[in-house]
């Protein structure tokens, strides 16, 4: 019949987002599950987000497909997207089990198309707007009833960063307390509405490649740093609760310190893992010792930067602040000056 060469398909788009306390580190490495909380802020889709459209179909091909800028995927070596995709049709399942009258797309091969509007390599928090896309566009061919916090659950198993990109503004990740990670989510402490004025400069370092693939490394400072412990234990619980209360009151300058302090120990603990990894470079330090000078020069806290597993800056400012701050930074970092390539400049976004 025609119904059963019918074919369903759904679009979305996900945000790249960027912390400003750093998950680093995993106390369960099949299901992601974090060794401590992390915060983060999630972009506008301007100039950096994943577009995902998900279908499924009787007369596809009997295995599910996954094409990503362009490139077919091997879906059977990435035990991360299979425990995405098998918890969102076990979803999908228990709908169909329980309404006869629902179509059985649960039995059909699914077919997911991914494209990202900015390079995939360049350490843009690409997999966590990957994922994201991923788990959405399928819940929305699902018509999944869960909410973008129950989603998050499954977006983590793919990358732990995605589990934050399913919301707009300030997104919490707790680490959650139980073995089998069903309280190990994501939840929005603030929209992006709640401080309209705040804004991210996102640098882009030319061509350079990771050092490390955060799992990778992320592992390597788990088995050696003392000094991750003692930042998991001892240092980030206080900074959760301390940036909250600042977002709270739109206090930028403790927000500012909190994030520059944090992106600091991050990276302080990559340097203490044996062997040691790097991920900022001299052009990195040239962005840290800009916005140092810039705050001196002005006399307050208007800028602070953050550097996620490479080498690529985003600088965080209030709208109030952006001649003195993104009118610098463009003029003696931007975009064809030594060692910087692009610059994109974003707004918060609303998800949801
Ligand atoms: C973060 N990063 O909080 C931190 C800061 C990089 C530095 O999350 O192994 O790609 O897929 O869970 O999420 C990058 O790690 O790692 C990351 P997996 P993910 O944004």
């Amino acid at each position: 019949s025609t119904s059963n060469q019918s074919v369903y398909r759904a679009t979305t788009t996900a945000p790249v987002n960027i912390a400003v306390i750093k998950y680093w580190g995993k106390r369960d490495t099949t299901l992601n599950l974090p060794t401590n909380s992390s915060l983060s802020v999630t972009l506008s889709q301007r100039s950096l987000r994943t577009l995902t459209t998900a279908s499924c179909s009787a007369a596809y091909p009997p295995a599910d497909t996954l094409n990503l800028n362009g490139s077919p995927q091997d879906i059977q070596s990435s035990k991360r997207t299979i425990a995405c995709i098998s918890n969102l049709r076990a979803l999908r399942k228990a709908l169909e089990d329980a309404d006869s009258s629902l179509p059985k797309l649960s039995a059909h091969p699914l077919r997911i198309v991914s494209e990202n509007n900015f390079p995939t390599a360049a350490g843009l928090a690409s997999s966590a707007a990957g994922f994201a896309a991923l788990v959405r566009a399928v819940a929305d061919l699902y018509e999944l009833p869960q909410s973008p916090k129950e989603l998050s659950r499954i977006a983590r198993q793919g990358s732990g960063s995605a589990c934050r990109s399913l919301m707009g503004g300030y997104v919490a990740w707790r680490t959650g307390e139980l073995a089998d990670g069903s309280d190990s989510l994501a939840e929005e402490v603030a929209p992006a509405s709640h401080w309209p004025e705040m804004r991210a400069l996102v640098l882009v370092v030319s061509a350079e490649k990771k050092d490390v693939p955060s799992t990778e490394g992320m592992q390597t400072t788990v088995a050696t740093s003392a000094l991750f412990a003692e930042r998991a234990q001892n240092v980030v619980p206080e900074r959760m609760s301390a940036i909250e209360t600042a977002i709270k009151y739109r206090n930028f300058h403790d927000f500012a310190e909190i994030t520059m302090r944090d992106s600091n120990t991050f990276h302080a603990t990559c340097l203490d893992s044996w062997p040691p990894i790097f991920y900022m470079n001299d052009v990195s330090r040239a962005a840290v010792r800009l916005v140092h000078d810039i705050n001196r020069v002005v006399g307050r806290t208007v800028c602070a930067y953050t550097f996620d597993a490479g080498p690529n800056a985003v600088i965080y400012y209030e709208d109030k602040d952006s001649e003195i701050v993104a009118g610098t930074v463009k003029a003696i970092l931007g975009p064809n000056t030594e060692g910087w390539d692009g610059v994109f400049y974003e707004r918060l976004a609303n998800v949801t």
